[in-house]
């Protein structure tokens, strides 16, 4: 299939080559909703199994060489750090980024580090200081944090004393960053505090950031805004300011649905990396943005899920990169606007799949790694041996 004059072949094959998406360990383990947890015999329970699954779609795809980790979920006390570390390495994986939990303890009910308590706030920050050393050791040089902090009721706390309790928390933490991390300040409107969350958008985590130092920077995850939010304005905004450190990809139809991204909006996808593309043609260099995926799917077999997102993410950046920058130039010069939006629309409304397919050949890769995955086998024999682990349905009437 034969690219768009003002396209350059090489600088497009280049630009997608470079493209790393790092994936969830979460996102391999069984998760549920507050309702309930299928079960499915393939999904992974130890950090084993969740690197082993997320070699899978790096077999498959090519461009998922990092996990993400979170402390609590994957790692028992007394593990041995540095062997996940080299069990990542022998799959052909490295350690993304780390991920403290400071929001399922007992203790945290009323917060973190925005807690009344001090003794809590200082063992939220001890943990977040364990977790950057945990990340030292497995070879992570991001730390990522999200912070379910905020209150329920109005009145139930002050608002403003919360604020400073998380200035200061995020200032040690940042003190205390080796050099080679980056800290990435995660925001969200609400869940699980549904009268005001501490760090509720992008702008408080702007702040936030901006305060604790030079090397935090806010992570924008997709399901985090509320219905309606120009996510793109945000991006390229956060991108002037070199304020934009990270996504968590996913999709959304009413709150923080975890659905897979580009499901329910594409055109939205589209339009975020139109931003950075744009941004990366004016200054002739990527962007220093870790993508990464935070989805952790009920119903969707779990590695397929992941490829099928890495799919549409390659297609998303496939089709910006299409987009005719000259001739949009002219065009918003003109105040044309008719045909400005039709050029956005001429790349989005390009079926790149073949392209792709041509190229993923090209680099040895199967043409469709959702299929070639499937044709593997690789589900069935793992389901076959995990399943044994698995409880015993608990359903009352079976
Ligand atoms: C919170 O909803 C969040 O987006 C944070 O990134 C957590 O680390 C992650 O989900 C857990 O699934
Ligand atoms: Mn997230």
């Amino acid at each position: 299939m034969k690219l768009p004059a003002h396209v350059d072949e090489q600088t497009f094959a280049n630009r997608l080559e470079r493209f790393r998406i790092e994936t969830p360990s979460w996102g391999y383990g069984d998760t549920g909703t507050r309702f309930g947890k299928f079960l499915q015999d393939a999904a992974a329970t130890t950090i084993e199994e969740k690197l082993a699954d997320a070699a899978e779609v790096h077999r498959y795809t090519g461009c998922c060489p990092a996990v993400a980790v979170h402390v609590l979920w994957d790692f028992a006390p007394g593990i041995d750090l540095r062997s996940v570390g080299q069990s990542a390495e022998e799959l052909g994986l490295c350690i993304g980024s780390i991920n403290p939990n400071v929001f399922q303890d007992q203790c945290y009910k009323y917060g973190s580090v925005a807690n009344r308590d001090p003794a809590i706030r200082r063992r939220a920050v001890r943990h977040i200081l364990d977790s950057v050393e945990m990340g030292r050791q497995v070879g992570s040089t991001l730390l990522s944090l999200w912070f379910a902090d905020g209150t329920n009721y109005p009145g139930q706390a002050s608002i403003r004393q919360r604020k400073r309790w998380f200035q200061d928390a995020l200032r040690q933490v940042h003190d205390a960053l080796p050099n080679d991390m980056t800290m990435l300040v995660e925001y969200k409107p609400f869940e699980p505090a549904f009268y005001h969350t501490d760090i509720a958008d992008w702008g408080m985590a702007y702040v936030f950031a901006k305060q604790a130092g030079p090397r935090a920077k806010v992570l924008v995850d997709t399901g985090h805004h509320l219905p309606g939010c120009n996510i793109e304005h945000i991006v390229a905004f956060l991108i002037d300011e070199g304020m934009l450190g990270g996504f968590h990809f996913n999709d959304r139809k009413y709150a923080d649905d975890d659905l897979t991204m580009g499901s329910i909006d594409p055109y939205q996808l589209f339009r975020i990396f139109h931003e950075i593309v744009g941004a990366e043609v004016e200054r002739g260099h990527d962007l220093d943005i870790a993508y990464m995926v935070d989805q952790s799917h009920n119903l969707k077999p779990k590695i397929e899920a992941m490829i099928q997102t890495v799919m549409s993410a390659q297609e998303h950046l496939a089709k910006a990169l299409l987009v005719d920058h000259g001739a949009l130039a002219r065009a918003q010069e003109r105040e044309d606007l008719v045909l400005a939006e039709r050029i956005l629309k001429d790349a989005y409304e390009t079926d790149v799949r073949l392209l792709l397919a041509e190229w993923r050949q090209r680099r040895n890769l199967p043409a469709d790694p959702l299929l070639a995955f499937r044709e593997s086998g690789y589900a069935e024999r793992v389901a076959k041996n995990r399943r044994a682990r698995k409880p015993a349905s608990t359903d009352r009437y079976a």
